[in-house]
């Protein structure tokens, strides 16, 4: 049992042992009485890891996250709330929220970004997951930079201050490299990941690691390949439905079977500029392939932006609580797939 389970139980332990001992026989079970809210997500699934191919919470069940993603916080930092969180749990019906810093974009963590502040606005986004019960995702979004390795230095103190910060978390999983594109390679992105996975993993020895592939994450079947020598990885899948069809499905069953264990960290309903028309019938195609093979995904993404890929209406302000007509068309539509899961 690791440490967090062990403190898990410690405290269920002694909760038991306060009750049985405080509470007098004749107490009318009033407090027992009242219906229980549900269990939160992290409540009933707990610390995760990855086994073979599979997600696992802590009863060894097979366990999918799914969820939204942010647009880049540093440019939409109005949905890092409690509300909006909590809008995307209980009336979403999502268990996971991914936070997208962008590295390398204007005003990126890399780029002329108030790096203090783009902290204390992850830190809030933890916070508001954690107190819902949710599972974070921390995502160093790389993309305009390319190569992880542009910007090592900053992701080596960035996720060593991090892992420090959350090491006794068990709802943050770390996304160490949202897209490695272009000159790129596996063996480039495999050597990142050899100086950012030990960083974090001395601090929080079984956190679950997201690692991207090439080519925008889509080259799983390199790392299916030759795997990094960790436990607990998820390599990265992104697909957008109306650009990735049939042959990208085709690579991920191909890597599921060989037990590959893949996360689907980002996709998006229209095509792979984030715009343009959305195509419904690819995405559920996607999706229900993703949950048959109960594998995570989260959406791209939770702003008013006006492009396709947003999920708000470019006229809508508001940052929780929004009807279906304040969704944009990949808004509705996800909403109400999230929503039509068990
Ligand atoms: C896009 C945003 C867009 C922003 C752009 C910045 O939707 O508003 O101006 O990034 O470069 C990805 C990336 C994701 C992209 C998205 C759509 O991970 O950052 O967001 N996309 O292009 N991979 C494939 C598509």
């Amino acid at each position: 049992m690791n440490s967090k389970k062990h403190r898990h139980f410690a405290a269920v332990l002694l909760s038991a042992a306060l009750l049985a001992v405080n509470i007098p026989a004749a107490a009318p079970p009033i407090a027992f009485a009242s219906p229980a809210a549900p269990a939160s997500p992290l409540d009933a699934h707990g610390t995760l890891r990855v086994n073979g191919s599979r997600l696992e919470d802590c009863h060894g069940e097979p366990f999918q996250l799914r969820g939204m993603s942010t647009h880049g916080i540093a440019w939409f930092p109005q949905y890092i709330t409690l509300e909006t969180f909590q809008t995307l749990r209980d009336d979403w019906n999502t268990n996971c929220i991914r936070l997208a810093l962008y590295t390398d974009e204007y005003l990126g963590y890399s780029n002329g970004g108030n790096q203090q502040e783009l902290k204390a606005l992850v830190q809030r986004g933890v916070d508001y997951a954690t107190e819902l019960g949710m599972y974070a995702i921390i995502d160093w979004h790389v993309l305009n930079d390319k190569d992880p390795n542009v910007h090592k230095e900053d992701a080596l103190e960035f996720f060593r201050e991090m892992s420090a910060l959350y090491k006794d978390h068990q709802n943050v999983l770390y996304e160490i490299c949202n897209e490695p594109n272009s000159y790129a390679t596996w063996d480039s992105v495999k050597n990142y990941a050899r100086e950012v996975i030990p960083v974090i993993r001395a601090n929080d020895s079984d956190a679950i690691i997201i690692v991207g592939t090439p080519t925008w994450s889509q080259d799983i079947d390199q790392a299916a390949a030759s795997l990094l020598e960790y436990g607990n990885i998820l390599y990265a899948l992104h697909f957008y439905a109306a650009t990735h069809g049939d042959w990208l499905r085709q690579r991920l069953e191909d890597c599921t079977a060989q037990g590959l264990p893949v996360f689907v960290s980002e996709f998006g309903t229209c095509d792979a500029s984030g715009s343009g028309s959305n195509d419904f019938s690819q995405a559920a195609q996607w999706l229900r392939l993703l949950d048959s093979h109960q594998i995570s995904y989260c959406c791209w993404n939770l702003a008013n932006k006006a492009e396709s890929s947003s999920v708000i209406s470019p006229g809508c302000s508001k940052v929780a609580g929004w009807s279906q007509e304040e969704l944009s068309e990949s808004g509705k539509w996800i909403s109400q797939y999230f929503r039509s899961h068990p």
